[in-house]
């Protein structure tokens, strides 16, 4: 095993840059007309502090070489109704809820956000399994930009083929949870999710939601707990 050594966690000093690189991009709070100088203000407001401890307790696990990467196809599709289909360049990621940034983020801007890449083993309850690479951002750096509330506890993934899902805020902060938009370094297919998925290294494949659209974040769960949790599956879904 040759583990790929994890990138460190985005600083907020290179959020700032970030968002100063792609600042014409990003549509904070919905509201376009907002000063661009007094957002950048404010995500230099300290993050809070229990999501950032929870950030530092974090160890990644053990990633795999290049040479175990499995061929492509042993990642069985595995889509409960039908394939989204996505312009890329009109794609907008919503990302809600009790946070103190609201934002709608473009591929392009996602894409200008550091880019992590992990080779990892996707494990299907359906009993099969495939070690697969893939790329795209961490989740924590997109929960470092929006800032949620001190009551935040649970992520809540919204699907475009009516799928959904809901982490743990533990799991959707850890260092190999990514929101993939590239898989083996090659934009996503559309079976496999595209343009963005969830990808992690923690949690069975169900949990792994295709065609993100919107990422909320909330202090307490509702009765639509996953697709498939809400069928009985267990919701913590861990491996
Ligand atoms: N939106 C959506 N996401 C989904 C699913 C789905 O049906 N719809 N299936 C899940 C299941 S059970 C698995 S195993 C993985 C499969 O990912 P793949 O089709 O890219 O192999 O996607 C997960 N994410
Ligand atoms: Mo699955």
């Amino acid at each position: 095993m040759n583990p790929i050594l994890p990138q460190r966690t985005l600083s907020r000093r290179r959020l700032l840059q970030w968002s100063g690189i792609s600042g014409a991009g990003l549509l904070l709070n919905g509201c376009a007309s907002s000063l661009f100088a007094e957002q950048v203000g404010q995500f230099s407001e300290p993050l809070n502090q229990r999501i950032e401890a929870l950030m530092l307790s974090q160890k990644p696990v053990p990633e795999f070489a290049a040479s175990a990467l499995d061929p492509a196809e042993k990642l069985l599709i595995n889509t409960f109704d039908f394939t989204p289909r996505f312009d890329p360049t009109t794609f907008k990621l919503t990302i809600d809820g009790e946070v103190n940034r609201p934002m709608q983020l473009s591929l392009a801007d996602l894409q200008k956000m550091p880019l992590t890449s992990m080779n990892i083993r996707h494990v299907c309850v359906e009993g099969w399994a495939a070690i697969v690479q893939w790329n795209g951002v961490r989740l924590r750096d997109l929960v470092t930009l929006v800032q949620p509330k001190n009551t935040v506890r649970y992520v809540y993934f919204t699907s475009a083929d009516g799928y959904y899902e809901s982490w743990d805020l533990a799991s959707a902060v850890h260092p190999q949870t990514l929101m993939a938009y590239w898989r083996n370094g090659k934009p996503l297919t559309p079976d496999n999710g595209a343009p963005l998925r969830l990808a992690s290294p923690i949690k069975l494949g169900y949990k792994q939601s295709k065609w993100v659209t919107q990422i909320t974040f909330l202090s307490n769960l509702t009765p639509m707990k996953g697709y498939w949790e809400d069928q009985g599956y267990e919701w913590f879904g861990g491996l």
